[in-house]
């Protein structure tokens, strides 16, 4: 009878298990997104609002599909790839408060999060030969960053600011958070990673007169 009870206790023991390991067989458990509230002020420091940014995109506000869409990595790599939206979110994520600055003499102070341009680009391989990485847009703007620039300085590509998803107006999915340099650095709707061995190449405004460098003074 004892023996009995014990068999017993073992199999409610090793069904517990089994109900436990099942739940964890599922992978990583997701995120469950409640509203989404933007956040004004971070450990101690006024943020800017995602709606102080003067929209002067030059064709206006992209609204990119989701279902459609992928970030290609090509160019001076070894394995080009292309990433679905949630291909590119699921890694380790970095947050970080930079400011915006541009040209036109507004700026905006806000809490970025995403995921490391290095980490991003890890498993296309870039070749040894590429020195410049152009972001290519949905809109068709370009802007390029040196790759020692991107990799030195850790920087980020976003899709959350002030703790809330990039609102379309404000580049969903990806833009780039290129903090030491003017705002049309910052690429918006992401939608191409490109490497080439061009130092000189020359975006949207960078063709347009803008310096190169971009770098605020
Ligand atoms: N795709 C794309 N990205 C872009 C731009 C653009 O017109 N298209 N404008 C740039 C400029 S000049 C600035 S100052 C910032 C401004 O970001 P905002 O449009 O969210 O204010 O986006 C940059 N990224
Ligand atoms: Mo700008």
């Amino acid at each position: 009878m004892r023996f009995k009870i014990i068999i017993l206790l073992i199999l409610i023991v090793l069904l517990a298990g089994c109900i436990e390991s099942g739940v964890s067989m599922n992978g990583k458990e997701s995120t469950i997104e409640l509203d989404e509230i933007e956040i004004r002020e971070y450990e101690g420091e006024r943020l800017s609002s995602a709606n102080d940014f003067r929209e002067n995109s030059i064709k206006g506000i992209q609204r990119v599909d989701i279902e459609d869409y992928k970030l290609k990595i090509h160019g001076l790599v070894e394995t080009p790839q292309e990433y679905l939206y949630d291909e590119v979110i699921d890694r380790q994520t970095y947050s970080k408060v930079v400011t915006l600055n541009c040209v036109e003499g507004w700026s905006a102070t806000i809490l970025w999060e995403g995921v490391l341009f290095e980490d991003l680009v890890e498993d296309a391989n870039p070749l040894g030969t590429a020195n410049t990485v152009i972001f290519h847009a949905y809109d068709g703007y370009t802007s390029a960053l040196p790759l020692d620039y991107l990799i030195d300085n850790n920087i980020m590509i976003a899709y959350k600011m002030n703790n809330m998803t990039l609102p379309e107006e404000r580049g969903f999915p990806f833009q780039v958070v290129a903090e030491q340099k003017f705002g049309y650095k910052w690429v918006k709707w992401i939608t191409e990673i490109e490497f080439t061995d061009d130092e000189n190449y020359e975006g949207f405004w960078e063709s347009r007169g803008y310096d190169n460098d971009a770098d605020l003074k």
